[in-house]
């Protein structure tokens, strides 16, 4: 079930660079966004779906406030609820009218201003809370701020250490604010200059001298909000209006709401749109776009884009159809009973393409591409680098045949998930472009994926390592696998493990095998993905490890407890300790020793593992006489 999405709404802006909605596991609107401590801090209405005991079904709905907070505009933390209507004493426990807030930090203390139904009278009163942190816990005063009656707070702080109040709910209106932060010491002044047609949502900012009030708007009879902003040289005014920050919603969202910030040297918008909620305007969600200045000081005209801010790492989900700009794509939700599974971009042919800003590729090693797509003809896919005919990434050849297992298309065009290899490994940040390279094909996500290392290298001058949390020793000195003639681990009995290991060893002086020193990612080691790395047979290997264990004392009665697959043997000191026969997997434990001293000072222990047709690996700890992990030694790099 798709519906096309409205043209706004799809991001087609160049200059976009988090994707929006920014916030997805609620609905928040109305985001006042301030600069606390170096991170960002996000104060929106929580809208929800009006619970049965809410009078005016349909309308806004809102309980509580939450915060969020982010460095870098991508990854939200949400600290949970600040404030709830329960908790207002002067507040209707069953208003749901708690409208947009504001927060601003003075002398160490963070005053929230927030709207809400009195419990006594009609229409909104404004109140204050205060707490000690940007999070909360916010402690709300015993009354609401007398003298003002409406919505929508917003406080601007002056430099001069002055401070004032703006607010809605008729006309726009504004005061002075006491230096306790809660109450009126000037006048309420209503704001002169604004244009006619419905206001509210003042946000009021200084820059560069100047006084900005911006505020939602409506411009046309019938119409719906737009963004819209004056200024003055003067912070209650007469203001002289300059115009439009960002036109109406295309889809007829009848609010918008919004907050200025400049955040490292870069101004963003917030605001808010109802993606989420396409069929209902009263649930919305929160969305930033970056915002400029012109030279004289006016704003230029935002566009709301899909893509929004922020960078993506390229290890992370990157949704596509929020997607900068593109050539015949077309977005549309990907089940529109469920808006919150999000939306799908469809490449409509051959060249056709969507450019999504800003990815950063330094988080990628050995890396391949997995891609969520849909497609009902034989097609393909180029995933390029900076524009539609950059240096391929990696291409997704979508068949209906499966020709190297990889591949392969669902008959009713279902989503698929496909890997590719890469071609090209971009460096740092740059723009990815999706290329239709035959018929339509639609597109969910896609996101690069790091090979596991398995092993790294260690350098000669390495510190010592440790046993795992859990006792597992991860660090050997391996040699690469020898190929050996075994197709059936049903030899592996004592008697012919024991004559063919001899063998081995005897021959190991003579070969010319390599040795690395590796420190395994994993508790179990990989021979099988060792031999891989190296260019060794994988199946049917022989494998030699050593390890020297250092004690600073001798640690008595203990059990060397192992696990491999296939069969393995274990020396410690010059000494066999144990021996794993058979066709085994590798299991924690599997195997114990006698007990056992480990002694003061340097312990040799190795292993000799070998496997027909499977995948090698070993594990191995000591144990103690409580069946605990030992982990009181180092393991030596050399
Ligand atoms: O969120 C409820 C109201 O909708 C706000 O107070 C207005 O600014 C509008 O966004």
């Amino acid at each position: 079930m798709k519906t096309i999405l409205p043209a706004i709404l799809l991001g087609i802006a160049s200059a976009a660079l988090a994707q929006n909605p920014v916030i997805r596991d609620q609905y928040t609107a109305d985001p006042t966004a301030r600069v606390f401590n170096n991170k960002v801090y996000l104060y929106p209405s929580h809208d929800i779906m009006p619970p049965a005991a809410q009078q005016r079904q349909g309308w806004f709905s809102m309980e509580d406030y939450h915060v969020f907070s982010s460095e870098n505009l991508t990854d939200w933390t949400d600290h949970g609820v600040i404030l709830n209507q329960e908790n207002v004493p002067w507040g209707r426990s069953d208003g749901y009218a708690m409208w947009a807030p504001d927060c601003v930090e003075k002398d160490g203390k963070y005053y929230f201003y927030f709207p809400d139904a009195p419990k006594s009278g009609r229409g909104f009163a404004v109140g204050v809370a205060v707490a000690d942190s940007p999070e909360g816990p916010f402690i709300p005063e015993a009354e609401p701020i007398p003298g003002v009656m409406g919505i929508d707070p917003c406080v601007l702080l002056d430099d001069d250490g002055r401070q004032y109040i703006y607010w809605a709910g008729g006309p726009m209106r504004g005061a002075s604010l006491s230096s306790n932060m809660k109450e009126l010491d000037g006048p309420v002044t209503q704001m002169e200059g604004l244009p006619e047609g419905f206001k509210e949502g003042p946000f009021a900012f200084k820059r560069n001298g100047l006084y900005y009030l911006t505020f939602p708007w409506v411009r046309k009879e019938g119409g719906t909000e737009t963004l819209a902003y004056a200024m003055s040289t003067s912070p209650l005014g007469p203001w002289d209006f300059k115009g439009i920050i960002m036109a109406e919603h295309a889809n007829r969202c009848w609010t918008n709401h919004h907050s200025l910030v400049e955040y490292r040297g870069q101004w963003y918008l917030f605001y808010h749109n109802n993606f989420f909620s396409p069929r209902d305007d009263k649930r919305r969600s929160v969305c930033i776009e970056k915002l400029a200045f012109n030279a004289d000081g006016t704003i230029r005209e935002v566009t709301p884009t899909m893509r929004g801010v922020g960078i993506n790492k390229a290890t992370e989900r990157i949704e596509i159809d929020r997607y900068s700009s593109a050539e015949k794509a077309q977005t549309a939700y990907i089940d529109t009973v469920t808006p919150r599974l999000g939306a799908c971009v469809t490449l409509q042919g051959k060249g056709s393409w969507v450019k999504y800003e800003g990815v950063d590729f330094s988080c990628l090693d050995d890396a391949y591409l997995t891609i969520g797509v849909s497609a009902v003809e034989n097609t393909s896919l180029c995933v390029r680098e900076k524009s539609a005919k950059g240096k391929v990434i990696a291409r997704i050849d979508v068949t209906v045949k499966s020709e190297n297992g990889t591949f392969r298309r669902d008959m009713s065009g279902q989503w698929l998930t496909l890997t590719a290899p890469l071609q090209h490994t971009p460096k740092g940040i740059t723009d990815l472009v999706l290329t239709c390279e035959g018929e339509a094909i639609s597109v969910d996500w896609l996101r690069f994926k790091n090979r596991p290392r398995y092993f790294t290298e260690v350098a000669k001058n390495a510190s010592p390592a440790h046993p795992d949390s859990q006792g597992f020793i991860r660090r050997w000195r391996m040699m690469t696998p020898i190929a050996v003639d075994v197709r059936s681990n049903v030899v592996f009995t004592d008697t012919w493990l024991r004559s063919k290991f001899a063998d081995e060893l005897a021959k190991l002086p003579k070969r010319k095998a390599r040795w690395y020193t590796l420190d395994s990612e994993n508790y179990n080691v990989k021979l099988f993905r060792f031999a891989e790395k190296y260019g060794k047979q994988t199946y049917g290997s022989f494998f030699w490890c050593e390890t020297v264990i250092d004690c600073p004392q001798d640690i008595a009665n203990v059990r060397l407890a192992c696990g491999s697959n296939g069969a393995s043997m274990w020396w410690l000191n010059g000494e066999e300790v144990l021996m794993l026969e058979g066709d085994r997997r590798m299991v924690e434990d599997d195997g114990m020793s006698q007990r056992l001293t480990l002694k003061k000072g340097r312990n040799i222990l190795r292993t000799a593992v070998i496997n027909g047709p499977g995948l090698s690996d070993m594990c191995v700890r000591f144990i103690n006489e409580k069946g605990q992990p030992v982990t009181s030694f180092t393991v030596l790099n050399e």
